[in-house]
Formats: structure tokens, sequence, C-alpha cells
């Protein structure tokens, strides 16, 4: 699915983040930048140690929730790793969304900042972090959306969704909007 925004497109694909070639990619990390599992995992498998060697030096103190760093990519097709910290899924009381909103923010201004023409997201904060996909689709859309229009530059935003369960969240929130 492919829906042009302002000068900006945003593409729904079933896939694995990790074989993404797009300027940069998203990591679905933790306010430690401790490496785990899901995204992570993958990302610092196929990345290598370069990518934890340098957030380690860079960003000591770690990533507060709803904010992101960037990194190079180490040994992934992509250009840069932006490490996201979604937050953890406690009932919908706790800010999440506006954390959540924040992050992909952060992610999206990140990328612009580094000339970065290409993004690609995974679904954070629906795995480890148990925020409902339905939800986190529609605030993770609507933020993109929203950013898109008041961008003056082109940037092709991807989600990259893992599975048919994912995809089809992501496809029937985008079709609502
Ligand atoms: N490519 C694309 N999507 C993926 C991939 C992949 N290779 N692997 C999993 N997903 P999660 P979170 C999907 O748990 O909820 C880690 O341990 C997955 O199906 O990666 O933000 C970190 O270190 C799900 O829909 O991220 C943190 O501690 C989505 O990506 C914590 O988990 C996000 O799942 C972050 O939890």
């Amino acid at each position: 699915m492919r829906v042009p925004i302002g000068q900006g497109v945003i593409e729904l694909h079933q896939g694995d983040i990790t074989d993404e070639a797009t300027d940069a990619i998203v990591n679905a990390a933790n306010s430690q930048l401790a490496g785990g599992g899901g995204v992570d995992g993958a990302i610092h498998r196929r990345g290598g140690n370069a990518i934890m060697a340098e957030t380690d030096a860079r960003y000591p103190e770690g990533c507060p929730t709803g904010s992101a760093v960037i990194s190079g990519a180490g040994d992934l097709p992509a250009r840069y790793v932006i490490h996201a910290v979604g937050p953890v899924w406690s009932g919908g009381g706790r800010g999440e969304a506006a954390l959540l909103a924040d992050a992909y923010r952060r992610c999206l201004e990140l990328a612009v900042d580094h000339e970065c023409r290409s993004i690609a997201f995974p679904s954070l904060s629906t795995g480890a972090y148990r925020y409902p996909i339905d939800q986190a689709a529609r605030v993770a859309l609507r933020t993109v959306i929203d950013f898109l229009h008041e961008l003056d530059r082109p940037l092709q935003v991807r989600f990259v969704l893992f599975d048919q369960g994912a995809y089809g969240a992501y496809a029937a929130a985008l079709e609502e909007m």
C-alpha cells in the first residue's frame, strides 16, 4: 500500500526491517540502549558490534522514553539506525499515546536533520511492550501524516510490518484515515 502525502509518501510493507536499504531504519530500543529481542535483537545481530559500540560511546545515559538517538548502521544495508524508545503499554492512562507519537516524531526529525530521503519504521511498542496494535497503528500513521504535511521536502516513510496481522492493522488504519 502506498499513499502520497504532501511531498512525501507512506508505504506499508510486510517483511523484516533489517533487509531495508532505506537511508535510515528505526530500532525498537529500550531506554538503556542495552539491546534485547525482537527488532533490537535482529538489528544488533545483523548489524554487528559497531552499532552498540557507537551508542555506548555517544549516548552513555541511554535515551528517554518518547525520544530517539541516531547511529551508523554497521553491516546493515541502511546508512543509519535510529534507536527509538516507545512506551510500555500499561492500560493507556499513562500518556502512552503521546509518548509513542513523540518517539515517531523524533525519529522523523533526526532523519530530516541527517538528510535522509527514506526511513523505515517497525511497529514500535507492539511486541515486548504490548501496545495494542490497532491503537498503535493509528498513532504512528497520524504522526507521520501530520509530519509529512508540514515537511517542505520529499521523504519516503515505509512501515515494515513483520506479519500479516500487523500489516492488516496498519492497512485498516491507513484506509480509515
Ligand atoms: N522486522 C520488523 N518487525 C519486527 C521484527 C523485524 N525483524 N522483529 C519483530 N518485529 P519489539 P517493542 C515486530 O518487541 O514492543 C526489545 O527487547 C514485532 O512483531 O521488537 O517496542 C527491546 O530491547 C512487533 O510487532 O519492540 C526493548 O526492550 C514490533 O516489531 C523492547 O523489546 C515491535 O516489537 C521493545 O519492545
